[in-house]
C-alpha cells in the first residue's frame, strides 16, 4: 500500500526536526561560552545564533552530505560553520547603516538588545569562528579543507558572493532595475550561500566534476527560489509568520520579483526554478528523496 502524502510530510517534519537538534547541540559545543570574558560578545553571538532560525542551509549540508556518503563528523561542523557565517550576514544586515530592522527571528535584533558596536563585532567574530572550524573538519584532507574554504569565501565575497549582492540590493534601493540586476541580486546576496552548502557539502565526498556541477545548478536554483518566496512573503506573509517587519521592501523600493513581475508571476517563476532543481538531482535516484522534499518546502514555505 502507498503511504498517504500527509504521513509523508509529518515524518519529514520530524526528520527535520532531529536534523535542527543535532546541528543545535553542535553549535552549542562550537560557540564560546556566554559566560567567557568578554561575555557580552560571545552573550550576542549566543543570542543570535540561537534566535530560532529555520536552520535550512546546515540541513541542506547534512542531507547532500548523506546523499553522497560524506563522512557525518564532517559534515555536521561544515553544517555549523555555514549557519554561523548566514546568522553573521543577518547581524550585519539587520544594523541601521543597512536595512535597519528591529525585529530577527522574532526577537529584537542583536544591535538593538547590545549596541550596535557588539553587533558589528560579534558578527565579525562568527565569520572567523566559522573559518577556524573549516581549518580543523575532523577526517579531512588538507586539500578539500582548503577547497571547501576557497569555494565559501566565494560565496560570502564581493564578487558573486553575499557581500556583492547586498552592495547590489544597497545600490538598487529607489532605483530603477532590469531583470538581470535582479537575478545578479537574488543568485549572490541569497543564492550563492544555498549553492555553497550544496557544493561544499558534495565536495567532502567522492562525487566526481559532473555530478558538483549538476549539484551546484541545485543550489543555484533553490537559492534563487528561496530569496523569490522571501520577496513574496514580505508582500503577504504577517509579522507574526516572519519574526520580522513585513512590507519593508515596498517601503524601501527594493529590487523584488514581485515589483518587476506581481505576486502571481512571482510564484509561477519560483516553483519553475523548483522543479528544474529537482530534475538536476535525478541522477541520485533514491537518494534525492531528503532534497527534494526540502526543495518542495522552500517553495511552498509561510515562513
Ligand atoms: C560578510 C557574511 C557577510 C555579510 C555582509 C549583510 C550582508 C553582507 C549580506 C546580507 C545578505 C542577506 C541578509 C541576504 C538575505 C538572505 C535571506 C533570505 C535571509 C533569510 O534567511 P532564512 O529565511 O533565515 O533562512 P533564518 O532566520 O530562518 O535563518
Amino acid at each position: 500500500m502507498t503511504e498517504k502524502p500527509e504521513v509523508r510530510i509529518t515524518g519529514f517534519k520530524d526528520h527535520l526536526g532531529d536534523q535542527k537538534s543535532r546541528i543545535d547541540n553542535r553549535l552549542e559545543e562550537l560557540l564560546p561560552p556566554g559566560e567567557l570574558r568578554p561575555k557580552v560578545v560571545h552573550e550576542a553571538m549566543r543570542y543570535s545564533v540561537f534566535a530560532g532560525g529555520k536552520r535550512i542551509r546546515p540541513i541542506l549540508v547534512l542531507e547532500t552530505a548523506d546523499a553522497l556518503g560524506a563522512s557525518p563528523e564532517s559534515a555536521l561542523d561544515l553544517a555549523c560553520a555555514i549557519e554561523m557565517i548566514h546568522t553573521y550576514s543577518l547581524m550585519h544586515d539587520d544594523l541601521p547603516a543597512m536595512d535597519d530592522d528591529d525585529y530577527r527571528r522574532g526577537k529584537l535584533t542583536a544591535h538593538k538588545e547590545f549596541g550596535e558596536g557588539i553587533a558589528i563585532l560579534a558578527g565579525n567574530a562568527l565569520l572567523i569562528l566559522a573559518v577556524r572550524i573549516l581549518t580543523r573538519l575532523p577526517g579531512t584532507s588538507k586539500s578539500s579543507i582548503i577547497e571547501v574554504t576557497n569555494r565559501l569565501s566565494w560565496a560570502v565575497g564581493s564578487e558573486k558572493g553575499l557581500i556583492g549582492g547586498q552592495v547590489a540590493d544597497l545600490i538598487t534601493e529607489g532605483e530603477e532595475f532590469s531583470e538581470r540586476d535582479l537575478a545578479y541580486i537574488h543568485s549572490s546576496k541569497t543564492g550563492a550561500l544555498i549553492e555553497a552548502s550544496v557544493v561544499c557539502a558534495a565536495l567532502l565526498s567522492n562525487a566526481d566534476k559532473e555530478q558538483i556541477e549538476r549539484l551546484a545548478a541545485f543550489g543555484k536554483k533553490i537559492g534563487v527560489a528561496f530569496q523569490i518566496v522571501d520577496d513574496i512573503l514580505d508582500v503577504v506573509a504577517t509579522s507574526e509568520e516572519l519574526g520580522k517587519t513585513p512590507g519593508k521592501d515596498a517601503i524601501g523600493e527594493k529590487a523584488t520579483y514581485p515589483a518587476l513581475f506581481g505576486l502571481e508571476e512571482s510564484r509561477n517563476i519560483a516553483s519553475k526554478l523548483v522543479s528544474e532543481a529537482i530534475e538536476e538531482i535525478n541522477f541520485l535516484g533514491e537518494r534525492a528523496m531528503k532534497l527534494t522534499e526540502l526543495a518542495h518546502f522552500i517553495s511552498v514555505r509561510r515562513f
